[in-house]
C-alpha cells in the first residue's frame, strides 16, 4: 500500500533539477566567504525580500534564534504570539540562548493585537525588563497556515518601531502566504526588519534557511551563527539546491494550496471530523475531532494503518500538510483511506 506523507512540507523530496545543481555546484570555504554559490544564494534572497543583505542558515530554527540573539540583549523580553514557533518549538532558545523573557499575547489566527502589543510594551523602570523584540510568524503554522492580514503586519511593526523596538518575521512559509495572496514576497516583509524563511518545506530543497535583514544586522548575525556552529564551509551544495527552490518552486505552492483545499473539503465530510474552511488559506489543514471514539493521538494510528500519514497537534486535533510529493490524485486516495479508517474505528 502506497504510504501518502501528509505529515510536513518538511519532508519534500530534492527534485532532479536540485540534485544536478548539487552535484556541480561551485564552492569554497563560506567561513572565508569565498563560496560563490552560497554568495549567489544569499544575494538573491536578499533581493527577492526587498532587504540588503542576507545569511544562509542550516535550519529555520536558528535563523530565528540568531535573529533573537541579533536583536536583543541578555535580560530583555521578547513579545510574541502565544502559539509561535519560536516560542512553542524551538527548545526554549529564546531563554537558554538569549537570557531573555518571554512575553506572549494571543493572536486571531497569528495575528496579535497591534493594541495588546503597544500595551505589553514596559515603560522606563527600574523594575522593569526592557522591551527588545517583537516576533510575529506568516504564515503561522498553528493556526493551519493562515496568512497574516497585511494591515496587521504594518500596524503591528508602526507600533514596535515607534518604541524603537524592532520586529522580526518567521517567514518559514512566506513564500506561502506571497502565493495565496498573489504578491510579492517583498512586499509582505516590507514593514519589519528582519525575515528568517525557509528552502526546506514547501520548496522542497534538502536543507537550509535564510535569514535577511539590513547589512549591518546580517554582518553581526554571521557572528552569532558562527557561535551556534553555523559556519558551514563548502555549503554551495546546499545552497545550489536553494537557488533552484527560489527559481523553479516558488510558483507552484498554489498546487498545493488548491490540493490542501480540496483535502480540507473532503475531509468535512467524513463524520466526526470537522475543519474551520476559513483557516484553510495555504498548504495546511488542522481538523478538529467530534468524534468521541478518537482522540488526536488514536486518529493518526487509524490513518497510519489505512496508508495516510500525519500529526496530531492537540489532544483533539491533527495537522495535514501538502506539498510537492503528493499530487491531487494522492488526495483522492488520501480522503478515500481517512473515511474508511474513522469508519472502521481506533
Ligand atoms: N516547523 C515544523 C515543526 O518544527 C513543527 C513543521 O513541521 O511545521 N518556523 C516555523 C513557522 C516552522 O513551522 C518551522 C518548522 C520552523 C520555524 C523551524 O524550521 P526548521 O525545522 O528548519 O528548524
Amino acid at each position: 500500500m502506497k504510504s501518502i506523507d501528509l505529515r510536513s512540507d518538511t519532508v519534500t523530496l530534492p527534485t532532479p533539477e536540485m540534485r544536478r545543481a548539487m552535484y556541480e555546484a561551485e564552492v569554497g570555504d563560506d567561513v572565508y566567504r569565498e563560496d560563490p554559490t552560497v554568495n549567489r544564494l544569499e544575494e538573491r534572497a536578499a533581493e527577492l525580500l526587498g532587504k540588503e543583505a542576507a545569511l544562509f542558515v542550516p535550519t529555520g530554527t536558528m535563523g530565528n534564534q540568531v535573529a533573537v540573539l541579533t536583536h536583543s540583549r541578555r535580560g530583555e523580553e521578547v513579545i510574541v504570539e502565544a502559539e509561535s514557533h519560536v516560542y512553542l518549538y524551538e527548545v526554549g532558545g529564546i531563554a537558554a540562548l538569549s537570557g531573555c523573557q518571554v512575553k506572549t499575547l494571543p493572536g486571531v489566527r497569528g495575528a496579535m493585537d497591534p493594541a495588546a502589543v503597544e500595551a505589553a510594551i514596559r515603560p522606563v523602570n527600574v523594575h522593569f525588563p526592557r522591551s527588545g523584540l517583537v516576533c510575529i510568524e506568516n504564515t503561522h503554522n498553528r493556526s493551519g497556515g493562515c496568512v497574516l492580514p497585511q494591515e496587521n503586519v504594518a500596524a503591528v511593526a508602526e507600533v514596535a518601531h515607534r518604541h524603537g523596538i524592532p520586529v522580526h518575521m518567521d517567514g518559514a512559509r512566506i513564500f506561502n502566504a506571497a502565493v495565496a495572496l498573489g504578491r510579492p514576497v517583498a512586499e509582505l516583509v516590507a514593514p519589519v526588519d528582519s525575515v528568517m524563511f525557509c528552502l526546506s518545506k514547501g520548496l522542497a530543497a534538502p536543507v537550509g534557511s535564510l535569514l535577511v535583514g539590513s547589512r549591518e544586522f546580517i554582518d553581526e548575525a554571521r557572528r552569532y551563527r558562527k557561535l551556534l556552529g553555523g559556519g558551514m564551509r563548502q555549503a554551495g551544495v546546499l545552497a545550489a539546491a536553494g537557488l533552484v527552490a527560489l527559481e523553479l518552486m516558488v510558483d507552484r505552492l498554489a498546487d498545493d494550496h488548491a490540493n490542501a483545499r480540496r483535502l480540507a473539503e473532503g475531509i468535512a465530510e467524513i463524520p466526526g471530523l470537522a475543519v474551520d474552511m476559513a483557516t484553510v488559506q495555504t498548504n495546511m489543514v488542522m481538523v478538529d475531532i467530534v468524534d468521541p471514539r478518537f482522540t488526536g493521538r488514536t486518529l493518526v494510528q487509524a490513518f497510519e494503518r489505512w496508508g495516510v500519514r500525519c500529526n496530531d497537534v492537540g489532544p483533539r486535533r491533527i495537522r495535514l500538510v501538502t506539498h510537492k510529493d503528493v499530487t491531487a490524485a494522492d488526495v483522492e486516495l488520501a480522503l478515500d483511506a481517512m473515511a474508511r479508517a474513522v469508519k472502521a474505528g481506533p
